[in-house]
């Protein structure tokens, strides 16, 4: 079977939970669409156990991209000879607008990884893709964090970048594809459910916002939920 799962926020306990309910095994495959760190409490936890499993196949969300883009100077030595030249000013606004996005528990827990495990991760999120195509139950999909927005029908994804597919909203009604179904997450559903509008479904259910974790299993469609981290505060 094959599932996908998006924007669990370092709610490790919920991924672990939603595993279990949809009985997750060797012979299945699970895509997670991004927004993997960031906001709940064990981020780093989620993306290591995520590493250990072959058949989890990441998608970047803007929570990674930023993630990434700060990790990639901070991880890189400061030595006497670059320590004044090496921040620009576009790293610290870079570091600025992580942080202000949630970024507090999973740097926290990144300082307690040795430099080894950190280069690790930082190359574990190298591999995340933008977008995935995936067939299931005589049905054709497009996987991808937020959307292709603007979206120009017939133009190819793969020149749609970060910037379209990271950090865009999809528009209401929009008939993506005339063969294709289309699975977003980034933006939370209102209702903690799935929602879907014609062949688009909107997976994330706000799981950190004490929301629900949801599965959407490609194959005949069935949901599947368990319980979010509650006690957090909605923003977007
Ligand atoms: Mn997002």
């Amino acid at each position: 079977m094959i599932y996908a799962v998006s924007d669990i926020h370092g709610c490790y306990d919920a991924w672990l939970r939603l595993l279990e309910a949809i009985s997750f095994s060797g012979s299945d495959t699970l895509y997670v669409l991004g927004d993997m760190v960031d906001r709940g409490p064990e981020p780093v936890g989620l993306l290591r156990d995520m590493m250990a499993r072959s058949n989890v196949i990441p998608l970047l969300g803007n929570h990674e991209y930023m993630m990434a883009s700060v990790l990639r100077r901070l991880l890189v030595e400061i030595t006497d000879d670059n320590a004044e030249s090496y921040l620009t000013s576009d790293d610290l606004m870079a570091y600025a607008a992580w942080m202000e996005n949630g970024a507090g528990t999973t740097l926290a827990q990144l300082r307690r990884l040795s430099r080894e495990e950190r280069a690790n991760l930082l190359a574990y999120l190298g591999d995340f893709s933008l977008y995935e195509e995936v067939s299931a139950g005589g049905r054709d999909f497009v996987l991808v964090h937020a959307g292709f927005e603007p979206f120009v029908p017939g133009r190819p994804l793969r020149e749609y970048g970060v910037e379209h597919t990271l950090f865009t909203t999809p528009s209401p009604g929009t008939d993506y594809f005339p063969d294709r179904w289309l699975i977003t997450g980034h933006v939370p559903t209102p209702d903690c459910r799935i929602h879907q509008d014609g062949r688009h479904f909107s997976i994330d259910c706000g799981c950190c916002f004490g929301g629900s974790l949801a599965a959407l299993r490609l194959d005949d469609l069935q949901e599947f939920y368990v319980p979010g981290l509650s006690g957090c505060a909605y923003s977007v």
